[in-house]
């Protein structure tokens, strides 16, 4: 926080709110708009069979991009074949060998959804539960409700990089609900209520692009919190808030210098889910060429008890 930024409570004071909505003991907040009727509409959008993963690989060899603070996993080999080089190797009759590693990860390392429990300020997480409920683990609004309910609805990707005309959007660089509905019309597709919405800056290249001097002046890309912003999304109803950036919106506001405003407006008081570090390059690269931005829209994170976040590895289907 800079000296003059002001704290979220002031900042957020008027902001609208989803808590007690979906009743006290609701722990997966605004994706209980996704039922039967959104899955349905997600389906039908289903007519070439194409599938695009959103998942960055864990162990990428050019370096997996992490918030900063966080390191990335590490995959450790306990078992190969040169475990049967040894005298005392197990014996499994038939002579059976195996491979067995295992990795020790930050669970919002790799492309993720956040817990609603995830962030906070005031002493109160999503739905107004204390926010010692967090210590030791979350035992209110951890991953684990999410991961037993699944994401599916329709999805529509808005690719702001290719908008802009950029390979990537660049740091600090801020858009708001105005710019994605611009998007959108560019694009020849509409934002219905309770979408999930793909936003495709591209940014994370320049991780690979810069090496060591990407994290200087840490701020990403993204959107920008205003009153406005906060409210196109409630009326929205939006669920789901899926980026290819580590944290879906812009790092530092450069309006009034506070650290990520939005999960505290979008997923703290709305209940909104948010899905960080998705990889979206082949799947934008395929809408451009086809044309077709919307789609159908499968994921469940692991299902990680009192996580706050967890790995997965989200499916649209066209
Ligand atoms: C933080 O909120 C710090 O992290 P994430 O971007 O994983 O939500």
């Amino acid at each position: 926080m800079t000296d003059t930024a002001p704290d979220l409570q002031d900042l957020l004071r008027d902001s609208p709110s989803n808590w007690g909505k979906w009743g006290d003991d609701d722990e997966v907040g605004s994706l209980n708009y996704l039922g039967a009727e959104q899955v349905l509409a997600g389906a039908a959008l289903v007519r070439s069979g194409k599938t695009f993963t959103l998942q960055r690989l864990i162990g990428d060899p050019k370096g997996d991009p992490v918030w900063p603070g966080r390191a990335p996993a590490e995959r450790t080999q306990i078992r190969d074949e040169s475990t049967w080089d040894a005298t005392d190797a197990p014996v499994a009759p038939g002579g059976l060998h195996y491979a067995d590693d295992k990795i020790e990860a930050f669970l919002q390392g790799s492309t993720q959804y956040d817990a609603l429990g995830h962030v906070w300020y005031g002493g109160k997480i999503w739905n107004g539960y204390d926010a010692r409920t967090t210590i030791g683990g979350l035992t209110k609004a951890s991953v684990e409700p999410i991961a037993r309910r699944g994401v599916v609805g329709r999805a529509v990707l808005l690719d702001m990089a290719r908008f802009r005309g950029k390979d990537n959007l660049d740091a600090g660089e801020t858009f708001t609900h105005e710019d994605l509905l611009a998007c959108a019309e560019a694009q020849g597709v509409t934002i219905e209520k309770r979408d999930i919405l793909i936003i495709r800056t591209n940014f994370l290249k320049l991780f690979h692009d810069l090496g060591d001097t990407f994290y200087k002046g840490f701020c990403e890309p993204g959107l920008v919190y205003s009153p406005e912003l906060v409210q196109w999304f409630q009326d929205m109803e939006i669920p789901n808030l899926v980026t290819d950036t580590m944290a879906n919106e812009v790092t530092t506001d450069p309006n009034n210098g506070v650290t990520l405003v939005l999960h505290n407006a979008l997923m703290r008081n709305l209940g909104l889910a948010f899905t960080e570090i998705a990889d979206l390059e082949a799947y934008a690269a395929d809408c451009a060429q086809d044309g077709r931005y919307d789609g159908f829209y499968v994921a469940a994170p692991l299902k990680v008890h009192r996580g706050s976040g967890s790995p997965v590895n989200p499916i649209v289907i066209k």
